[in-house]
């Protein structure tokens, strides 16, 4: 019989590992996320003692070689973690947005075999944390502005500068730092708290709070040669990092989407109003109708980039496509299924207005929704149109 779930049957593509996987992962959401996770959001703070089993479960590093900790998986297997995590929270799925794709991943690509071993396993096991410093007070959706530099002085670095929104930051052991050197190359360092970055808790969200986010300040920060990543030079090493997070984005805002769809339909069936289930009123049929289609189209183009990927045939034009899109369809229906809800849907005890205000969030990080339109402007034109 057909399921609304899984409108397209993209089951039957799953084979069991996968499925299992997804399994896993929604048990954890169900039983040990989303009991707590309202508390938390209310209260600012991330959950960290949801980490040591983030860890156990395999959930950070998952497309990393086994070799070096992680789990051998593609990035379908990280394309299910991330629907699945944020179907509980966007902070959850953040962090190990952040520990996988913009931490481990540049030590894998840009680093030295000495890096690697170092950092990823521990990484993998979270007994370091890690966050991603790129963006900067006055250097946003423009990478390439960034003030912050590294001095080279005999085999150190002086790293000078500040970075803002860094999500993980105030829980970091390590911070992935984008710098400009003499030559005005961006170059990327692996920077450990004990070198002496500090951190500042940025308070007063009103989306995303159960993620940390904070400043991190470097202060003629000494930084060895030997924690630069030898093999990044230039912008495009960061936006590759970004490649892989915004991919797990497109597949988490999915995630969102299906939780927003199921708890809109149970709803509605069980909320009777003038006599009559929500549910049958032809205005709340419309609403669910395009809850359904959202959804699916969001969920097809996440399973499409994932099977391209595998196919090395994905462009970063397909990620902008899908970031820009499924987070913009998770957020229509999450206004759909809030306003299904009524007043409960503005409770903290249905979770749907903390989807809703986390997706704004979600929808600047990463490239904002129009940074996305402008790269596929410039895809479909062959004329950029960022700078005057
Ligand atoms: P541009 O001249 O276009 O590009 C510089 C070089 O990079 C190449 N390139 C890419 N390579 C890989 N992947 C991509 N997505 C790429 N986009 C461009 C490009 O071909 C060029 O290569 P080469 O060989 O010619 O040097 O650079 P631009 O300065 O014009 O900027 C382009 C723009 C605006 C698209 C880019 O800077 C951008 O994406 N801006 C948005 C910034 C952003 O997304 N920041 C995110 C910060 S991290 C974060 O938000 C984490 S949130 C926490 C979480 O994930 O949960
Ligand atoms: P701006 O770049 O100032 O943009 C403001 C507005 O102007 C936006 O609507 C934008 O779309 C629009 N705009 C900008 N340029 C153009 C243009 N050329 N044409 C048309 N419109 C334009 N960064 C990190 O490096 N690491 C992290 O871990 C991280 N985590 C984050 C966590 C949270 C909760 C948030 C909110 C942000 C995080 N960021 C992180 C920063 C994030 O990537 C930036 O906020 C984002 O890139 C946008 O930059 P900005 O906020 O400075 O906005």
């Amino acid at each position: 019989m057909l399921k609304y779930e899984d409108f397209f049957l993209l089951d039957e593509k799953l084979s069991s590992e996968y499925k299992v996987l997804r399994e896993s992962v929604r048990k954890f959401v169900d039983n040990e996320v989303i009991p707590i996770i309202s508390e938390y959001w209310e209260n600012g703070k991330f959950p960290r003692r949801l980490i040591s089993k983030i860890a156990e479960l395999g959930l950070v590093g998952s497309y990393m070689p086994v070799e070096y900790g992680g789990g051998g998986f593609d990035k379908l297997a990280y394309g299910i973690i991330t629907r699945e995590l944020e179907r509980g929270d966007s902070g959850i799925r953040s962090f190990v947005s952040v520990q996988t794709s913009l931490v481990m991943y540049p030590i894998l690509t840009f680093g030295s075999e000495n890096q690697r071993k170092k950092y990823l396993p521990k990484l993998a096991s979270c007994e370091v944390i890690g966050c991603f410093g790129l963006t900067e007070p006055d250097a946003g959706s423009d990478p390439s502005s960034m003030k912050t530099r590294a001095y080279r002085k005999g085999n150190k670095w002086i790293l000078r500068g500040t970075k803002m929104w860094i999500t993980n930051a105030n829980i970091s052991d390590i911070a992935i730092i984008w710098a400009k050197d003499d030559d005005n190359i961006i170059r990327g360092f692996i920077v450990e708290r004990d070198m002496g970055y500090k951190t500042k808790e940025m308070k007063g969200k009103i989306s995303l709070r159960a993620s940390d986010t904070g400043e991190v300040i470097l202060d003629d920060v000494e930084v060895p040669e030997e924690n630069r990543l030898p093999f990044a030079e230039g912008l495009k090493a960061p936006l590759m990092c970004l490649n892989q997070a915004r991919f797990g984005i497109a597949w988490g805002a999915v995630g969102i989407a299906q939780f927003c769809l199921e708890t809109a339909l149970k709803y509605s069936k069980e909320r009777i109003m003038f006599s009559n289930p929500i549910a049958s009123y032809q205005l709340t049929q419309q609403k669910l109708a395009d809850i359904l289609t959202y959804t699916q189209n969001a969920n097809l183009i996440a399973y499409r980039i994932a099977e391209l990927e595998k196919e090395g045939k994905l462009s970063h034009y397909h990620i902008s496509y899908a970031k820009r899109y499924n987070v913009r369809a998770a957020k229509v229906v999450s206004e759909m299924a809030r306003s299904i809800l009524g007043a409960n849907g503005i409770m903290l005890d249905y979770h749907i207005m903390r989807h809703m205000t986390n997706l704004e969030a979600v929808e600047t990080y990463e490239g904002t929704y129009e940074i996305h339109t402008l790269i596929l402007g410039e895809f479909l034109t062959g004329m950029e149109s960022f700078r005057k």
